[in-house]
């Protein structure tokens, strides 16, 4: 017995400020097509896969950047790539900018995914907790990642859904390097995780954390991620040189034993794909990682009691 989801990584080069939106379109659709050609059940394209990654540049007023953000999904300038995914009978995830505006007159604004289903119906809508970056601008900086400032953190928690014969669930880029975020998913028999990433290939402290040693993080984050909660993960960067900032690739599939199966070995648009077999991930959920059986909570409530590390007192600063 097997529960096969043929998964696609849609990877994309850069999207530069200039691009036309419409010309974005097509890469989506075309990197969706190569994914139909291949069997595949459903492909996960990156973290605000419609637009450059906006949040390098400050803005005094916010508002400025409300052209880079989606008041509907869908909306008529992506419909193409649902209509085009439905008649191909493919499922999709998508990132992108949500402006959401309240019955009185407010706005929010969040880092988005949703999950669409090969009927083309957004089953599931996940908004980013962990929001790198800083408020306000910093001339201290290399570069500016000004997250906290464009987007609220999400208030949708972390939620799964029943989708293509299994338990899937989202999060996105900086949440990937937070076990909370895994276990909070894993916490509800999530089997695969689907997540867009755009990460910088530079420190912006100007720090010595070579290039390769982020990719090292980028991958040691997912397949701990997998491996500690038993689950499959598609993890598919934004890449490239974008408007003068590279971003790294490196996306990977990964196995519920924390075993990389597919990786992009370019920093362009690139299709990654690999069959996951749903019911591979019983095997740890039901032994190492049988939280039922060994899980000690009682013991873990310093985790969602505070968000700062309390060291104890130094010796001698007691009395
Ligand atoms: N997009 C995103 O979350 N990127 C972050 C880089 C943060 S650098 C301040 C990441 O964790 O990959």
């Amino acid at each position: 017995m097997s529960r096969i989801v043929s998964v696609g990584g849609a990877q994309l080069g850069p999207i530069h400020k200039a691009d036309r939106r419409a010309d974005t379109l097509d890469r989506l659709i075309a990197l969706l097509e190569q994914a139909a050609a291949k069997g595949c059940d459903i492909v996960v394209f990156p973290e605000l896969a419609l637009t450059t990654f906006f949040p390098r540049w400050y803005a005094e007023d916010i508002a400025e950047m409300d052209c880079y953000f989606e008041t509907a999904m869908p909306n008529p300038a992506v419909q193409p790539l649902f209509d085009r995914a439905r008649a191909l009978r493919i499922g999709f995830h998508l990132g992108y900018a949500e402006l959401e505006k309240t019955a009185s007159g407010g706005v929010h604004r969040y880092n988005t995914a949703i999950l669409v289903d090969k009927d083309g119906t957004i089953v599931g809508k996940y908004r980013k907790v962990h929001l790198p970056g800083h408020r306000d601008y910093d001339p201290g900086l290399t570069r500016q990642h000004l997250e906290k400032r464009y987007f609220e953190p999400g208030d949708l928690g972390f939620p799964v859904w029943r989708s293509m014969g299994g338990i899937m669930g989202l999060c996105i880029c900086n949440d990937r390097r937070w076990p909370e975020t895994w276990r909070c998913l894993g916490l509800q028999g999530v089997e695969l995780v689907m997540l867009g990433y755009n990460t910088p290939t530079g420190n912006q402290h100007g720090a010595a954390e070579p290039p390769h040693q982020r990719m090292f993080h980028n991958h040691l984050s997912v397949q701990a991620g997998a491996y500690q909660n038993a689950t499959w993960a598609v993890a598919v960067a934004k890449a490239g040189i974008e408007d003068g900032h590279e971003l790294m690739g490196g996306s990977v599939i990964v196995s519920p034993q924390g075993e990389i199966v597919a990786q992009a070995y370019t920093q362009a648009d690139e299709l990654i794909a690999a069959d996951c077999d749903l019911d591979l991930c019983a095997f740890g959920k039901s032994t190492i990682f049988n939280f039922a059986a060994h899980r000690r909570p009682e013991h873990y409530g310093i985790i969602a009691a505070q968000a700062g590390a309390t060291p104890p007192p130094e010796p001698g600063a007691e009395g």
